[in-house]
């Protein structure tokens, strides 16, 4: 057997994207749920906040927030040895700067996690999953502001103390490296609640927030730590690995240096220091970034244990391209082309099993520190049949090729991987659109962009595809 008996085989979902119960409980608003839906080539917008008599599909999502015990049930038939999901940070703190928490939602999640455990289903937590109090966003500037550093390090340490018995798998933030793509405003505004573009110098800005992010993610670490020395507390970066168009030697150099973008976030929380690369950056650019001493300490305490990532496509650059990518959400730069060799999905994702393979090996070659492949997965258009079921063919392959490839990266190539949990196990609202449309799920959810549909559940293809999988440990693919 390839896998450790004890892989954490499993799904990952996010508050914002699936629980629904925004208006109706006393969850305040958070900095998603104030982006209006997109459609396919029409980005999303971020609203002044002012929602009354508009359909946000995240409002309701699939309303998790009532149907948790049937999903779980179902996670749980599947095989489920994990879940990971996100605490709403406006469940605990509506507004982000309150001096005590919401009794409510905290109730909230510690229903589910017993509900999980019941099952004998980890837990596995991001801590914040673009969900930032639109509060602190408005009225504190977001992570421009340091004082929201100490209004998250509370939302941590009042989760890490409640649910201190129930969790051991946690992440600090999702997708941190996001921002990177600050010309897109929708990547500033999810991860830092900042909309880059006001700044004078955006890049410098991005920088700025990323640098109260990188320390509010190290006292939270620091914090875990403390009230739980057995805590597992990750990080979580958006792998979309770069390829050099060709073996032109410039195509090679640029996509190291683009690498830079991806790297730049992981190598604080891992190493607790800034790389060379990101302060020669700073001092030819002339950014005043304003690294305190203390804060250097803080980040060389407070490194992860292990790193979390998604993995969706890879992305490849040639140095003679350039392109305006304002609106991309594909994870492609100014310098991005078509790769020849891969197929791409109906939103442009470039599918590449072996690029998996490649992440793993960069990661591990470069920390040496325990993986987990937290998303994954094939967003698609499915259609439900009269007679209820939805063949999804397409996600099977897709997941099948991925987990092989995977496999070799623990097997040939000694990776050090903890688990593995395909994205939207049970269909969500999209990150990107704000649209049910695309959908990821082994789970079909009735409900349309529009919010109509019943809500029933039922069982893709994939379903049983996976709790075979599940259940075989990888090797019956
Ligand atoms: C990641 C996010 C998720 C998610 C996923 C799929 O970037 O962490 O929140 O939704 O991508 O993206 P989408 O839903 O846009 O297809």
């Amino acid at each position: 057997m390839v896998l450790s008996k004890d892989f954490l085989w499993g799904g990952a979902l996010a508050a914002h994207q699936f629980e629904g119960g925004v208006l109706e409980t006393s969850k305040g608003l958070s900095v998603a749920d104030v982006m209006t839906a997109g459609a396919h080539g029409v980005p999303r917008e971020i609203t002044d906040g002012v929602i009354e008599g508009k359909y946000y599909p995240n409002h309701v999502g699939i309303d998790f927030y009532h149907h948790y015990k049937e999903d779980i049930a179902m996670f749980a038939d599947m095989g489920f040895k994990c879940f990971r999901t996100s605490i709403a940070w406006t469940r605990i703190f509506p507004l982000g700067d309150e001096e005590e928490p919401n009794e409510e939602g905290l109730q909230f999640y510690d229903d589910v996690f017993d509900e999980l455990l019941k099952y004998g289903i980890e837990p596995v937590i991001t801590l914040s999953h673009f969900e930032m109090p639109y509060h602190l966003a408005k009225e504190y500037g977001g992570f421009m502001n340091r004082k929201t550093i100490d209004f998250f390090v509370k939302f941590a340490k009042v989760c890490f103390e409640r649910y201190k018995d129930k969790v051991k798998y946690w992440m600090t933030f999702n997708e941190i490296n996001n921002q990177m793509n600050y010309k897109n405003d929708i990547f500033g505004w999810t991860n830092s609640g900042v909309h880059f573009g006001d700044y004078d110098n955006p890049e410098e800005a991005m920088y700025k927030c990323a640098h109260h992010t990188l320390v509010a993610s190290a006292l939270a670490v620091k914090a875990g730590k403390e009230i739980n020395p057995d805590f597992q507390i990750g990080n979580m970066i958006a792998m979309v690995p770069i390829y050099p168009y060709s073996c032109r030697p410039a195509d090679m150099v640029l996509s190291v240096q683009m690498m830079h973008d991806r790297w730049f976030f992981c190598d604080v929380q891992c190493r607790g220091h800034y790389p060379a690369y990101a302060l020669k950056m700073f001092e030819r650019k002339g950014f005043d970034i304003n690294i305190t001493e203390e804060d250097k300490k803080i980040l060389a305490e407070g490194t992860v244990d292990y790193i979390g990532f998604s993995y969706y496509m890879t992305n490849t650059v040639d140095s003679t391209a350039h392109k305006d990518v304002s609106k991309a959400t594909d994870g492609s730069s100014e310098y991005s082309v078509e790769n020849p060799y891969v197929k791409v999905s109906d939103w442009g994702w470039a599918i590449d099993p072996e690029g998996l393979r490649y992440a793993l090996n960069i990661f591990y070659e470069r920390y040496e520190k325990p993986l987990f492949i937290v998303e994954n997965g094939f967003g698609a258009i499915d259609v439900k049949e009269a007679d209820g079921s939805c063949h999804d063919p397409y996600r099977i392959a897709y997941l099948r090729a991925h987990i092989e490839e995977m496999k070799k990266a623990v097997e040939e190539d000694g990776v050090d991987l903890m688990g593995y949990t395909p994205w939207g196990c049970i269909d969500c609202v999209s990150f990107t659109t704000g649209e049910m449309k695309k959908r990821y799920g082994f789970i079909y959810v009735d409900r349309d962009n529009e919010g109509h549909g019943t809500l029933e559940r039922s069982k893709k293809d994939s379903y049983d595809w996976y709790k075979k999988v599940i259940a075989s440990n990888g090797e019956d693919l």
